[in-house]
């Protein structure tokens, strides 16, 4: 039994999903960040990408969410996905992200950024300069280069592969010694600088390992899993989250490419990581809130005019598509889309981007209901993800917004 679709203005009425983007929870949408301050309290204007991939931004990001510094975001367009704005190189000639403007100077380079936020705010448990945090500092940079190796390095034998493989494994064994050498989950003993410090990269680790070489860092290493359920206890950190499907595909064209290994685990990996079921990887493990549903409703009605324009389908063809999937995902009930569109829903179901777009399980949950509607109609992919740049995600067509 099949439904027909629901229309937007009933779609509409299902969802209630909102959030108080400037005093709530920490979420990627925000443009103004006040923690129940006032708006002549900000100091800080933190520039950071648009889709929340750059790495380094989260690092700040996330420390101002820890420490509850009232803040700007202003948004910049990172190369790999569109022009750089004229007015972020004039402030930065580089165009590098992140930067932060604090009490009117511009600063560059997320560590000293993060040395003088401290100078003024103070530290968030242990400071960037503490002799506790220096060595864990440098076996975080340890690790992000022997993960450059195995990751963006194309090998030329088994042999060579399986070097890399190692001296990656050989770096992780004394994170994980780090890690129980501590009372808590965390890397000292209370959540400090060294966890923020810690986790873009090992977030992206997690993701990209698991994709390209069949290697799953947070089941196969029994503290850093601890610290990665510990790090999803806080809303500051779920709040920058991202999702593997988003990070595989965002690390090529930022990385100068990440190599595929061809082993019979990688190809079972990037099988789920592209076509599903997305609940159950290991890139989130506490519960599904109850909003996800209506959360990934709420976004894309909210944006739907653009979501269908930039959709390479008609737009009439997709918007009863999409609709087909929304009224899935929300009754339940399987809903038939027209012939043809099979790719088009794909299209939109590979380029959900966490935590641009809508939190973890919300895109799990839509991903989901794209891929079953799709399922009906026929096994079309959409345009394949590029991988030496993202200007697929060019934000331009979104700028109305
Ligand atoms: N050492 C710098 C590295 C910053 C960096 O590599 N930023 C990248 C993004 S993650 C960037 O701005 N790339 C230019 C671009 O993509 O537009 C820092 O720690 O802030």
């Amino acid at each position: 039994m099949t439904i027909a679709p629901l229309s937007w203005q009933e779609l509409a009425s299902l969802t209630n999903f909102q959030i108080d983007t400037v005093n709530g929870p920490t979420n990627a949408q925000a443009q103004l960040r006040l923690f129940g301050q006032s708006e002549s309290d900000i100091r800080v204007t933190l520039y950071r990408d648009n889709h929340a991939w750059c790495p380094y931004c989260q690092k700040i990001w996330l420390w101002l969410e820890e420490k509850q510094i009232p803040y700007r975001i202003k948004k910049v367009t990172m190369f790999c996905y569109g022009k750089k704005e004229d007015w972020y190189k004039r402030k930065v000639r580089s165009g590098m992200l992140p930067a932060i403007e604090l009490d009117g100077q511009i600063i560059t380079e997320s560590d000293d950024i993060l040395v003088a936020l401290e100078q003024i705010f103070g530290v968030l448990e242990w400071g960037m300069q503490d002799p506790t945090v220096l060595p864990l500092r440098r076996l975080e940079r340890l690790l992000f280069r022997a993960w450059c190796n195995w990751l963006c390095y194309r090998t030329r034998s088994p042999k060579e592969e399986n070097y890399n493989r190692d001296q990656f494994k050989e770096i992780v064994s004394l994170v994980e010694e780090a890690l129980d050498n501590t009372p808590g989950p965390y890397f000292l003993d209370e959540f400090s600088t060294a966890d923020v410090i810690f986790t873009p990269y090992v977030e992206r680790m997690n993701a990209s390992l698991y994709y390209y070489k069949g290697y799953s860092l947070r089941e196969l290493n029994p503290h850093l899993s601890l610290w990665f359920d510990a790090m999803e206890s806080r809303a500051t950190y779920r709040g920058t989250q991202s999702d593997f499907h988003t990070h595989v595909h965002d690390l090529p064209p930022q990385m100068g490419g990440c190599w595929e290994n061809g082993e019979p685990q990688m190809l079972i990996n990037k099988a789920k990581v592209d076509n599903g079921p997305w609940l159950g990887l290991p890139d989130v493990t506490y519960p599904e809130p109850e909003t996800s549903r209506g959360e990934a409703l709420q976004r894309v009605v909210k944006h739907r005019d653009n979501i269908i324009q930039v959709n390479p389908a008609k737009d009439s063809l997709f918007d009863e598509a999409l609709r087909c999937a929304l009224t899935y995902m929300m009754t339940g009930e399987t809903c038939m889309p027209p012939s043809g569109s099979d790719a088009a829903l794909r299209y939109l179901r590979d380029r959900i981007s966490v935590p641009r777009d809508m939190s973890i399980y919300a895109a799990k949950r839509l991903r989901e209901a794209l891929e079953t509607t799709a399922t009906l109609v026929g096994d079309a992919q959409g345009k394949p993800i590029p991988f030496n740049h993202r200007r697929d995600q060019n934000p331009a067509n979104f700028a109305k917004i």
